[in-house]
């Protein structure tokens, strides 16, 4: 079983590379972003909680996260491995991934990280926030917020992986195209 966490700060290209990604290795691709979408898509009380959260640019609180992230880990036991995309996102999340993993008597195999300046990252999230349905990529401050946690927060997340060699920076800037083959060369070398 092969497990990649892709990570970076919002707008870096997580959702975007893992599209491909899971195309090109037949990965499961599990989003917190997107399992939390679906719940607000479905007006569940889960989804209308978390909204709020979403919209002001902070984190929903971990058990929820992990809570999911575990349901989903038990949805998919024929999984030949998971991209995190998205996830884990503080450091309690992160140590509840490796309790949850092995359990499963796997571990995380690498953590991709994407690297991009914070004025890309704002003109990449108002760009997609012109066309797509999400509330929180309309406003500048939140995206700035959104930008202010992840330092605050997720950031540290690559240190607990670091101490375990399993980190590489990548150069997140550049197309689409040019990042996939960054990524997918790291992803190769270690299969
Ligand atoms: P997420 O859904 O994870 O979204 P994101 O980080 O904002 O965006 P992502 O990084 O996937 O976007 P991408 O670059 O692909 O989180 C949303 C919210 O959910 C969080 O703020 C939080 O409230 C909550 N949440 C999620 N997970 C959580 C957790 N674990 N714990 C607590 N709360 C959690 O795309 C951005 C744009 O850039 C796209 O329009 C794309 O087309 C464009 N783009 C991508 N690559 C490009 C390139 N190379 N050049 C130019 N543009 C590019």
């Amino acid at each position: 079983m092969f497990n990649l966490i892709l990570f970076g700060p919002p707008g870096s290209g997580k959702g975007t590379q893992s599209e491909k990604l899971i195309a090109k290795y037949g990965l499961k691709h599990l989003s917190t972003g997107d399992l939390l979408r679906s719940e607000i898509t479905q007006q569940t009380s889960l989804g209308m909680e978390a909204k709020k959260i979403m919209d002001k640019g902070q984190l929903v609180p971990d058990e929820v996260v992990i809570g999911m992230i575990s349901s989903a880990l038990d949805a998919h036991p024929e999984a030949k491995g998971f991209l995190f995309d998205g996830f884990p996102r503080t450091a309690a999340q992160a140590e509840a991934l490796d309790k949850l993993l092995e359990l499963k008597h796997t571990s995380i195999g690498v953590m991709l990280a994407l690297e991009v300046t914070e004025e890309e990252l704002v003109k990449r999230l108002l760009k997609r926030g012109q066309t797509s349905s999400r509330s929180d990529d309309t406003n500048e401050n939140v995206i700035r917020e959104r930008i202010a946690v992840y330092h605050s927060k997720t950031a540290a997340v690559a240190d607990y992986y670091k101490a375990f060699g399993k980190v590489v920076f990548l150069q997140g800037e550049g197309t689409v195209e040019e990042i996939f083959e960054r990524i997918s060369k790291e992803i190769d070398a270690r299969l």
